[in-house]
């Protein structure tokens, strides 16, 4: 009898369900290069060496740990190029009498795991992913009767079940459950911003490094320099040396953005979380302990904690609340097409230039590029947001439909009617003025409101408000908004909406092709 554990590329986790309690003597690991899920969104060549890269390595320790695992590459003649056909060939190539997985992290891939049972013709046995700290399930009973979903009540739940920045008499560490109001620093620009952690491509790295050059040579993005984690090791090192130098000062400086300053604060240890090299208990436990030890503030520590056992579950569970519904979600009924600028990054807009340059040379921008500048601008200009979804989909190395979907569809545009945020995430320039350098060095002029020279942001802000005014109006959160805007002139609020409708006609949509194959 023999056990096929197919181990898919986000599920590089040693502690992997799949993994326990069986025989490795009787059991084959199974990694799967396929092209479908290469391209079932041309994904930046960073993103797709990363995971091959890592998924290489993970074999490879595996092997070292005694299992027996049959790699197929990407290059092997009889590859499939699907997880189903490559299952069913292995199978048939090991006489396998049962299946054995971790079900996937996303809807599109539990579809196929279900038919892997028909396929084979064997049993297929699927399990939990336990390396959640909040199962689909617990999700599920906390949200049941409730009116709304809001993130902040989720969290306090988290922090009582994990017992992170907890006091023994069940109170909040420094005595709140949120600093967030002590997080909004803009950093001096002479500071001397810390790097995060990067590794030189050893022989198997720079082995995927051409294939990615040679076979997706066409998707978006900067392959090299790569220097990405790709280990379990590696991903231990840049926790920990994200720890001892960023961590201190990763609240306060959490919503700043700086050109050149890819990284800022922030960990970038999202891609480590979401392929399993880290594990996001032992993350959060490593930043308790700073804390603990007094080498890093409540207000970061607690922050960084709420990131990973707060926003990041409640994604997890509000995708799955409305899959396979919340990827076509488009309540505020947004039809504009992406420009083509998202992709070339060719565009006077400074913020935006930055952030897509940055995107293409990293597969990364931080969390307030990605949601006050690049999707600031999409609800704004009232892209589609399927068309936005795809784009952050592609173009991030942490892209993984479960985490990217809501906070895309949800988060960002809006687009599932208010669900996960509570008033939508728009701003006028003057927002990214405060939070950045990029307008100094800007061709529009942040301080001017109308016409040809001000900063887009400025028209477009009071546009999508004006547009949006049944909807948002009796918002208790947007009513000082609105108060302003009625306090304009008939003839200014004309004003800014011909601006808006100005500058909205420059844009150049993009060609079909850039995310999916046209
Ligand atoms: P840090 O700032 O160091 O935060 C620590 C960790 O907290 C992250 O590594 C991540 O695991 C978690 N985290 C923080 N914010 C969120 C969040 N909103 N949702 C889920 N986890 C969070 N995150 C992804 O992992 N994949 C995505 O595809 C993704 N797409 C996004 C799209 C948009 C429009 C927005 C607004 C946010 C998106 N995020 C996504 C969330 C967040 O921006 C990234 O997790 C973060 O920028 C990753 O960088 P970091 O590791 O340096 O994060
Ligand atoms: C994103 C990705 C890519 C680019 N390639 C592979 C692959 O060849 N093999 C694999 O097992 N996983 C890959 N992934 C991740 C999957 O698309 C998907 O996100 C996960 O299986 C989770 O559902
Ligand atoms: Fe962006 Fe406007 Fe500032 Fe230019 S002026 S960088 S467009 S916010």
């Amino acid at each position: 009898m023999t056990l096929l554990i197919p181990v898919l590329g986000d599920q590089l986790s040693p502690s992997l369900a799949s993994l326990q309690n069986v025989d490795r003597k009787t059991s084959v690991v199974l990694l799967m290069e396929v092209w479908d899920e290469a391209t079932y969104v041309r994904h930046h060549k960073k993103k797709i060496a990363f995971i091959f890269s890592a998924m290489r390595h993970f074999a490879g320790d595996l092997r070292t740990q005694g299992w027996t695992v049959d790699y197929v590459a990407l290059d092997e003649p009889e590859n499939t190029h699907s997880f189903t056909g490559e299952v069913v060939r292995a199978a048939k190539r090991h006489r396998a009498t049962r299946i054995r997985t971790v079900t996937g992290s996303e809807y599109r891939v539990c579809q196929f795991q279900h038919g892997w049972d028909k396929k084979a013709g064997i049993p297929c046995d699927i399990l939990e992913d336990d390396r959640f700290i909040c199962s689909r399930d617990e999700f599920e009973h906390w949200a049941k009767g409730r009116r709304t979903l809001r993130m902040e009540y989720f969290y306090r739940e988290m922090r009582l079940k994990t017992g992170l920045l907890m006091n023994a008499d069940g109170t909040a560490a420094g005595g709140q459950w949120n600093f967030d109001h002590d997080n909004r620093e803009k950093p001096a620009c002479r500071l001397n911003y810390p790097s995060p952690e990067r590794f030189n491509p050893d022989d198997t790295t720079t082995d995927v490094l051409k294939l990615v050059q040679h076979r997706f040579g066409e998707h978006f993005g900067e392959l090299e320099p790569f220097a990405l984690p790709v280990t379990r090791l590696q991903a231990l090192k840049a926790l920990e040396a994200f720890v001892g130098t960023s961590l201190p000062d990763f609240g306060r400086y959490q919503d700043a953005m700086m050109t050149e300053q890819d990284y800022l604060y922030h960990s970038s240890l999202s891609l480590c979380l979401n392929t399993g090299l880290l594990n996001p208990l032992e993350v959060c436990t490593a930043a308790a302990e700073a804390y603990e030890q007094g080498d890093a503030p409540i207000n970061s520590v607690e922050g960084f904690i709420r990131q990973i056992i707060g926003w990041r579950e409640y994604m997890r569970g509000m995708y799955w609340s409305d899959m396979p519904r919340f990827a076509s979600r488009n309540e505020l009924a947004a039809h504009r097409a992406l420009p083509e600028f998202f992709w070339t990054g060719q565009t006077d807009m400074n913020c935006l230039a930055q952030s897509i340059a940055q995107t293409k040379r990293e597969a990364y921008a931080h969390h307030i590029q990605r949601l006050m500048v690049l999707g600031n601008f999409a609800l704004l200009a009232g892209l589609n947001p399927q068309e936005v979804s795809d784009w952050f989909l592609v173009v991030y190395f942490d892209a993984f439909e479960w985490v990217e979907l809501p906070n895309v569809i949800g988060m960002s545009q809006f687009a599932d009617g208010g669900k996960i945020a509570s008033k939508p995430y728009v701003s006028s320039g003057a927002y990214i003025n405060r939070m950045s350098d990029y307008c100094g060095k800007c061709r529009f002029d942040v301080g001017q409101k109308t016409g040809s020279e001000a900063c887009p942001f400025n028209a477009l802000y009071w546009d999508f408000l004006a547009r949006h005014e049944t909807r948002f109006s009796h918002n208790a959160r947007m009513k000082n908004m609105y108060a302003t805007w009625h306090r304009f002139s008939r003839e200014k609020q004309q004003e800014y909406r011909s601006s808006a409708s100005a500058f909205l006609e420059t844009l150049t949509p993009a060609a079909p092709g850039w995310a999916r194959k046209a």
